[in-house]
């Protein structure tokens, strides 16, 4: 399973194709909207999402509710895009380009993208750079969620930081489910100081990063492969979370606190009964082992900085002048770690399904499950 995103922040709308998704899922838009409308949730949103209410229509590769095995494709409008007809307009338009954006924002993509483009204007890459884009991919990781969710395979996530206020992970994925969507924290009185230290960054002009915790259960020991490196399953898990704007660091399992402790301390010991089979007491490695899922569950946790649209400005320098400027400002959120969380949710399950058809193959749903099963009863035997 593979899909493709494009559109521009404020351009018509955002369209992605998932290919090779399996005959015979029942996938709603009703569904997929359900995750979009989590992602537009969160404390510390600015403007737009008041202004945008997501939703995906399916285009082709679903019929009368169930998938067809042919590419789905999919759109999602943007209704910002009426305010922005003539500066994002695809066709050829009179006069010069307006809302020209020519101080790039240190920590976004304008200057290194217009570098590497050619361009003189930076809304022609800060419109692609947008985060706006993970609508789309949250879109994808609905189908992704649904075939998983037929598989037994259940996600969640946790907001685990929040501009140095941390806590706790969600330890299982209905605890996660529990949690206030507008700050999704385990420890209220953390949401509750977040909630502060949003609004006074927010009345500082300035914005915060933070931390997510992103589970996925039910999945059977051997996803991904230890026997090439392209192949190992946290080699994907890392490539999808760090394609999420604004991610500088990503952990599996404890990672960063195993580094600082002795061997023997730090692995997860194997038990066995005849009821469980394999099973461990603890989960350091975060469900995967030699770039093999291990059978727990896997807990990714990834780390944001302050997104780098600033109301209060840093240097910066006119790439049309050369002259000293303070950077361009651009509407923004103040924090987007709450919506974070939903899109980790979105690419942990675009990964873990590509790696679970890739074990098992199936054209058609059927045949996915049948295979898992067999593929289950002979780790049960094993
Ligand atoms: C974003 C800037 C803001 C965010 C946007 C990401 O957009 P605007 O400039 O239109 O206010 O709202 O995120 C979304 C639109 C979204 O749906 O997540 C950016 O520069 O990355």
């Amino acid at each position: 399973m593979r899909f493709l995103t494009a559109g521009e922040s404020h351009g018509p709308s955002l369209s992605v194709i998932v290919e090779g998704c399996p005959a015979g899922l029942s996938l709603t838009e009703g569904f997929i909207n359900e995750q979009l409308a989590r992602r537009q949730l969160g404390a510390g949103r600015g403007a737009r999402q008041r202004i945008e209410q997501d939703r995906a229509q399916i285009l082709s590769g679903v019929r009368r509710g169930e998938t067809l095995g042919s590419p789905i494709a999919m759109l999602v409008t943007n209704r910002d895009h009426a305010n922005w007809q003539e500066t994002m307009a695809t066709g050829e338009t009179q006069g010069a380009a307006d809302r020209l954006f020519t101080i790039p924002r240190p920590g976004h993509a304008d200057l290194a993208g217009a570098l590497k483009y050619d361009r003189r204007d930076c809304r022609d890459i800060l419109e692609r750079a947008s985060a706006r884009e993970t609508a789309a991919r949250v879109a994808a990781g609905s189908v992704s969620r649904r075939l998983l969710e037929e598989a037994g395979i259940h996600i969640g996530s946790s907001v685990t930081g929040v501009g140095g206020i941390q806590s706790p992970p969600g330890e299982t994925v209905s605890a996660c489910r529990g949690l206030d969507p507008e700050m999704p924290m385990t420890d209220p009185e953390a949401a509750r100081r977040v909630q502060e230290a949003i609004r006074a960054a927010a009345a500082d002009g300035d914005t915060l990063g933070g931390s997510v915790c992103v589970l996925a259960e039910g999945i059977p020991p051997g996803l991904g492969s230890h026997v090439h490196w392209d192949r190992r399953l946290d080699a994907k898990l890392g490539a999808h979370f760090f394609s999420i704007p604004s991610v500088k660091a990503v952990e599996l399992g404890a990672g960063v606190r195993v580094s600082g402790l002795r061997g023997a301390e730090a692995q997860d010991p194997v038990h066995y009964e005849v009821r469980r089979g394999f099973y461990r007491e603890s989960n350091w490695a975060g469900g995967v082992e030699g770039g093999i899922s291990n059978g727990e569950v896997i807990v990714v946790t990834a780390y944001l900085k302050p997104l780098s649209t600033l109301m209060k400005p840093l240097d910066s320098v006119d790439i049309g002048t050369k002259r000293a400027a303070k950077a361009q400002k651009e509407r923004s959120d103040v924090c987007a770690v709450p919506a974070a969380a939903v899109i980790g949710e979105a690419v942990l399950a675009l990964c873990l399904a590509e790696a679970l058809l890739e074990k098992v193959g199936g054209d058609s749903l059927g045949e996915v499950l049948r295979n898992l099963e067999q593929y289950r009863l002979q780790v049960e035997r094993f």
